[in-house]
């Protein structure tokens, strides 16, 4: 009696009360696993978001991953897309950065850099920070492949490793060549060369009638634009068409450009991707009518020509022949490989570290050039201005330090050497991203 009026419904009552507290618990145990949750994979969201903008030449990497077909050289390239690849599924699922967040960051943190200067701090090691005391070497004339990010470094890394076209250096090494001394070194050494008929296989193949006549000393002044994505906003295309000669890159444009790049083209040069990849048109495209056209592509450092003619990077000749054979009064050169890579050389004997054993950017090879075409040659935006980006052409959505800096080029070196050997005040080289050099018939040097 007593437990069936008593104890039995308290016993009851006690159950559905626990009960309660037990589904109580289970929900607060369920929300607190769920805040858990979304607070770990929110952070990790955050941290894509801050290695994307703070590791500005890193942003660049999801871009470079995404588009590995074009990667830097991009099948010149293997060591360096092997190394993209290698980068894991972390990296690759990185967001493309889009374009104004990179540069605001710059701007920002430009002026928190200042900020630290003057509280005698270092700023911390970041891949912009980094890329920024580049910039500052290059405009001193000093600077070392250590100031570069880590991807940079581990790029040049492979290639030296992997010395695609076997390079095999046996010439000296010296840091400390004065100006006067660099400039005697490149007029003595980098004469040009154009490939002509007279050697095999080319003179076997019929290519006499084909190429035209060397190119011979033209013009007082010139300016060489380079395609980087720092000449934008520079306003700089009234001074560079003033120009008695322009040369310009592969298939960068001046139309829809000509307030910051000019309009005038004499010279261009295009490497043998150009040639080579219908995406180009080089048929078809405008860009490549009416100028002197400059074409040049990678031969083993032995210049074994036979070897270059049958296995070159991208087939040139074809198209060479074709375009030459079509429109004869066009005057169409092709850079003979020992041209190439005696410049590759100079670069090489002007600093103590290893150079990639690849060949010149092609701005370092037309900037030469027009040393042997021109008595003056004002170079825009090789040496980065103040308006340095990863943005790495003027006429394209694509970030990578790697253009500005190199990976598979020696771009680095290059352009130290280009500081070195230049006459350039400060304010141009700062704000217009100026250098001058003289010609090849300017430069007086002992017999
Ligand atoms: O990018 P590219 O060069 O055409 O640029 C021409 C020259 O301008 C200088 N430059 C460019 C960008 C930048 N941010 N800073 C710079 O200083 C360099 O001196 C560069 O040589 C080449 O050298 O031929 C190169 O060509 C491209 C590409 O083949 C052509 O643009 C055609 O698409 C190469 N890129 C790839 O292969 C993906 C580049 O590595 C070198």
């Amino acid at each position: 009696m007593i437990l069936q009026d008593f104890l039995l419904p308290g016993l009851r009552h006690v159950m559905k009360q626990s009960a309660q507290l037990l589904l109580l618990a289970l929900l607060v145990w369920m929300l607190l696993l769920f805040a858990v949750f979304f607070y770990f994979t929110d952070s990790q969201v955050n941290q894509l978001h801050r290695t994307t903008s703070i590791f500005n030449s890193e942003s660049q990497h999801s871009t470079h991953v995404q588009r590995s077909s074009r990667a830097i050289m991009a099948s010149h390239n293997a060591p360096w897309a092997m190394f993209a690849e290698r980068r894991g599924p972390f990296q690759r699922k990185q967001v493309f950065q889009p374009p104004r967040a990179v540069e605001e960051f710059q701007f920002r943190n430009f002026g928190k850099r200042q900020k630290y200067r003057k509280n005698v701090m270092k700023p911390p090691e970041t891949e912009f920070s980094k890329t920024w005391s580049v910039v500052r070497g290059l405009w001193k004339g000093q600077v070392s492949s250590k100031l570069l990010g880590q991807r940079l470094q581990q790029a040049m890394k492979n290639y030296v490793l992997s010395n695609k076209y076997k390079v095999l250096y046996k010439g000296q090494r010296k840091a400390n060549n004065d100006r006067q001394e660099i400039l005697c070194q490149i007029k003595e050494q980098a004469q040009l060369r154009t490939l002509n008929s007279s050697e095999q296989p080319f003179a076997h193949l019929g290519f006499q009638p084909l190429v035209p006549p060397q190119l011979q000393q033209a013009y007082r002044t010139c300016a060489v634009v380079t395609s980087a994505g720092a000449i934008l906003k520079s306003s700089l295309g009234r001074e560079i068409d003033s120009h008695d000669a322009v040369l310009r890159f592969n298939a960068a444009p001046s139309k829809g450009y000509e307030k910051d790049v000019g309009s005038k083209t004499t010279i261009r040069i295009i490497n043998s991707q150009i040639l080579a990849n219908p995406q180009h048109r080089f048929n078809s495209s405008l860009i490549y009518k009416n100028i002197t056209l400059v074409a040049w592509d990678p031969a083993p450092y032995t210049i074994d020509l036979h070897k270059w003619y049958q296995n070159p990077d991208y087939d040139l000749f074809n198209p060479y022949i074709t375009q030459r054979k079509n429109f004869p009064e066009q005057p169409f050169y092709i850079l003979h490989p020992s041209f190439i890579w005696k410049l590759w050389d100079i670069v090489q004997s002007n600093t103590l570290e290893d150079i990639q054993p690849n060949p010149p950017s092609s701005g370092f090879i037309g900037i030469i050039l027009m040393m042997n075409l021109c008595e003056e040659v004002d170079v825009y935006e090789y040496i980065p201005s103040m308006r340095k980006t990863d943005l790495c052409h003027y006429h394209e959505k694509y970030y990578d330090a790697a253009c500005t800096f190199g990976a598979y080029h020696p771009l680095l070196y290059e352009k130290l050497l280009v500081k070195r050997m230049s006459t350039a005040f400060e304010q141009d080289l700062k704000k217009k991203g100026k250098v001058t050099l003289p010609g090849f018939s300017k430069i007086n040097c002992p017999l």
